[in-house]
């Protein structure tokens, strides 16, 4: 193993943008696929390899497939658990997963019973020892409509008064060319109001511009993608306002972007956009005529009031993980080690659950980093 995949695996990183049943790794998916031969599965139908693209419509397809493999209790148990211990292995200390509560009357499964089982599996990982702290946001999925909207939010209220501070929020998701988010507004205003945290896949296609700005108007905790909100991308400087003036977190998930071809190449990610963005002072702008990339990237992070960061989305479908996603941003934007350890550690600052969770994972980081620099 060489130095670099060793720092990145060692890195501790937060992961808050994963959906449950687009994380489900190979080895899992094997196990689904044993326990229901009788569906004909195969992996080329759950994953999208190594130099593969798809539609994003094609990457929805995916999911209905990978959801006729989880239908009961026993397959979420099994699911939630290789997902959180697999992320652990990765070197994630602090995990937010997401997952849409579904019902199957042919198994008994309830919407109840799904999250109640999400919250088993943290629990069980959590006694098992596993380094890694998880918290769940149940997820609207937008093509089920409004009223399943309002429904999602009363049971997550429900859950997050009775599962201890596991539930701490909402994800508004699924396929964004469903659907218009002003349908959502009453639903996401009840859980905004009753102290769930909101994370809405927002921009994540270009027609999106209109909802956009009704969206960021709640205004959410943090947005799911938002690739397309910066004028360069179709998107408006009033998007980019309301994005720096509430000073909203950016998730970004490169790899899902960029096999799902709503991007074109890494180095038009716009991770980019919102990394330059964060050099509004002359300083900035001078070192970076000096091309003291490193110090410009080191001033952006103490001066951006912006904060975005990295995240997997769908490990499972997309065949990433966290750590490649750090690597990948390193070696396309060309940060130093140093520079990606204040990206993850800032991450810290984004996430849903209570400050004395922050304060722990602050020391973690302070206890973990390196001698070298
Ligand atoms: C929007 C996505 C998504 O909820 O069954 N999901 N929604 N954009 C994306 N970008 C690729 N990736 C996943 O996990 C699968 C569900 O997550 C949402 C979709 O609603 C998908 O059905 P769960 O655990």
């Amino acid at each position: 193993m060489d130095d670099e995949f060793v720092f990145y695996r060692e890195l501790p990183k937060v992961e808050l943008h994963a959906h449950l049943n687009g994380s489900v790794s190979f080895q899992t998916m094997e196990k689904l696929m044993s326990r229901k031969p009788h569906l004909n599965i195969e992996h080329s139908m759950t994953a999208i390899g190594k130099g593969q693209r798809r539609t994003l419509d094609e990457c929805f397809e995916v999911f209905k497939v990978i959801h006729k493999l989880v239908d009961t209790e026993e397959d979420i148990l099994m699911v939630s658990k290789d997902v959180i211990r697999e992320f652990a292995e990765d070197g994630v200390k602090y995990l937010e997963l997401r997952s849409t509560p579904r019902e199957e009357q042919r198994t008994g499964l309830t919407k109840k019973s799904y999250i109640d089982t999400i919250i088993k599996a943290i629990h069980q990982c959590k006694n098992e020892g596993l380094d890694i702290d998880v918290r769940l946001l149940v997820a609207i999925d937008r093509r089920n409509g409004m009223e399943v909207a309002m429904e999602t939010v009363k049971l997550a209220e429900e859950f997050m008064l009775s599962s201890d501070g596991l539930v701490v929020g909402i994800d508004l998701s699924g396929d964004p060319t469903v659907g218009h988010g002003k349908h959502f507004l009453p639903a996401l205003e009840r859980a905004k109001n009753c102290g769930l945290k909101l994370s809405l896949h927002l921009s994540e296609v270009q027609s999106q511009r209109e909802e956009s700005e009704l969206l960021l108007n709640l205004p959410p905790d943090r947005i799911g993608h938002g690739t397309f909100l910066h004028p360069e991308m179709g998107g408006s400087q009033s998007l980019v306002d309301k994005v720096v003036k509430n000073r909203i977190p950016l998730e970004l998930c490169l790899t899902s972007n960029i096999k799902g071809q709503t991007v074109p190449m890494f180095s038009l990610h716009h991770f980019k956009y919102w990394y330059q963005l964060g050099h509004p002072t002359v300083i900035c702008v001078s070192l970076f005529l000096l091309n003291q990339q490193c110090k410009v990237f080191q001033c952006s992070i103490r001066l951006n009031p912006l904060s975005f960061h990295l995240q997997t989305d769908d490990k499972g479908v997309f065949c990433t993980d966290l750590s490649q996603e750090y690597q990948l941003v390193a070696s396309t934007f060309g940060l130093s080690q140093k520079e990606i350890w204040k990206l993850s550690q800032q991450a810290i600052d984004c996430i849903f659950a209570e400050d004395a969770v922050k304060q722990q994972l602050k020391k973690r980081w302070q206890d973990l980093h390196p001698q070298v620099f």
